[in-house]
């Protein structure tokens, strides 16, 4: 006898699934040597025929396992969706740390169903590392058996996590942001994949995190981690072309947002 599971159980399990299966193909590909395909935006906007190669692997597995599904990549075009569920995914999130030789790099795949703020499912590999974080909207964020959650405040000061993009005209902008928020903050990480520190903070490796213009794959996955591990995430300034995104418990997060709204 099948057990119906609730959809977003059965969308995480085919998430985790092709997470696994894509990640190691990552780290094969990175252990054999990394080939850059093209850049893009600009020179430093790198993407790499494993990229590529990753990204045509998870979007067969879907369509044989999900027909009817949309899909939304960095790496290919987009597809609508018959069924209400669109797949958001980033085939190697940190692609610069892949390229060097970083282990922070990671495959993020969600599942959403309308607004891709309302993830139904999401798995965050990073291979390096084997760290498989996974989440289904109700069922709780996991690291393996581990139920993970946001931190509370903390006396010492938030450890908090950004980002910069590919466009060094945005730096300046982005330091001040960073020389704005640092009052909150204990110290700063910059790990250079947002799936990632989505999970940390999800995690409690990080207290917050927050980073202006990034794309729905890079944010889809790890914004539902955060969520269910009793986290904020919210966008502001989406009328910008590098709307902001904040991450946080919710205490750390209005004080972040009080800080940020400031500059918008
Ligand atoms: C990266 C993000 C990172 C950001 C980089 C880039 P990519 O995604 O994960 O947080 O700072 O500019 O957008 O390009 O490696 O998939």
């Amino acid at each position: 006898m099948t057990v119906d599971l609730p959809i977003a159980v059965q969308l995480q399990e085919l998430a985790v699934d092709i997470a696994r299966e894509a990640g190691a193909l990552a780290r094969e590909r990175r252990a054999a040597g990394v080939a850059l395909a093209a850049t893009k935006t600009t020179l430093a906007d790198i993407v790499t025929e494993a990229d590529r190669e990753v990204e045509a692997l998870i979007r067969s597995r879907l369509d044989a396992e999900r027909p009817g599904d949309g899909f939304l990549g960095e790496e290919s075009e987009a597809a609508q969706s018959s069924t209400g569920i669109t797949w958001v995914v980033d085939p190697i999130d940190g692609t610069v740390n892949y390229a060097y030789g970083i282990p922070s790099y990671n495959v993020s795949i969600a599942a959403v169903q309308g607004e891709v703020d309302e993830a139904l499912a999401a798995a965050v590999y990073a291979p390096a590392l084997d760290e498989l974080f996974t989440a289904a909207r109700g069922g709780g964020a996991w690291l393996g058996d581990q139920r993970l959650a946001v931190t509370a405040e903390n006396p010492a000061g938030a450890l908090l996590a950004t980002g910069f993009g590919y466009d060094p005209a945005t730096h300046d902008g982005d330091l001040a942001t960073v020389r704005r928020v640092m009052p909150l903050a204990r110290d700063l990480r910059r790990m250079g994949a947002a799936a990632l520190d989505l999970a940390y903070v999800a995690a409690g490796r990080l207290d917050g995190y927050f980073e202006r213009g990034l794309a729905p794959w890079d944010f889809a996955a790890g914004g539902l981690l955060v969520r269910e591990a009793g986290g904020v995430v919210s966008r502001v300034d989406t009328a910008s072309d590098r709307p902001m995104i904040i991450a946080a418990g919710p205490a750390l997060h209005e004080r972040l947002s009080e800080v940020l709204h400031k500059e918008i």
